[in-house]
C-alpha cells in the first residue's frame, strides 16, 4: 500500500476531491500553508493499493498540475475587455509517495 501526499492549489482542490471520491478512493483533505510563500494550499492524504497509485498520481497531474490559462481582462491592470487576455501559469502539485507498513480501520 502507498500513502500519496499531494499539496495542490486551493483552486484545484474541490475538483480533485470529487474526482477521487467518484472513483472510490479514500481521501483526507487538509487546509495547509506553504512555508515559503505563506499562502494557503491544500494537502491530500490518499491511501491506495500499490497497483492503483499510478492512476491517482495521473489524476493529480491532470487536474492540478501546472498549466497555461487565460487571465480575465480585469486581472491585468489597464486592460480593457476589447484586448486579448494574457496567458498565465496556474496550478501546481507537489507529490510524495510513501510506502505504508501497516494500515487499519478500527
Ligand atoms: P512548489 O515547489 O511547486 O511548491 C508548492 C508548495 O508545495 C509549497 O508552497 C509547499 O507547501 C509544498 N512543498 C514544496 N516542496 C516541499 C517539500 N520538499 N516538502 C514539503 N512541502 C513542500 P511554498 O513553500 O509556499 O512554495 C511556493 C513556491 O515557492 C514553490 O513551488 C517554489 O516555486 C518556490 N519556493 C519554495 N521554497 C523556495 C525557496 N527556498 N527558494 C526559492 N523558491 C522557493
Amino acid at each position: 500500500m502507498k500513502l500519496i501526499l499531494a499539496i495542490v492549489q486551493d483552486a484545484d482542490a474541490d475538483r480533485l476531491n470529487q474526482a477521487l471520491v467518484d472513483r472510490g478512493y479514500g481521501v483526507t483533505k487538509l487546509a495547509s500553508t506553504g512555508g515559503f510563500l505563506r499562502r494557503g494550499n491544500t494537502t491530500f492524504l490518499i491511501g491506495v493499493d500499490d497497483d492503483r497509485a499510478a492512476v491517482v498520481i495521473s489524476l493529480i497531474r491532470h487536474l492540478c498540475g501546472r498549466r497555461e490559462a487565460l487571465a480575465p481582462p480585469s486581472a491585468t491592470t489597464g486592460q480593457t475587455l476589447a484586448q486579448p487576455s494574457a496567458a498565465t501559469t496556474v496550478g501546481g502539485a507537489t507529490v510524495f509517495v510513501l510506502n505504508v507498513e501497516q494500515a487499519a480501520h478500527y
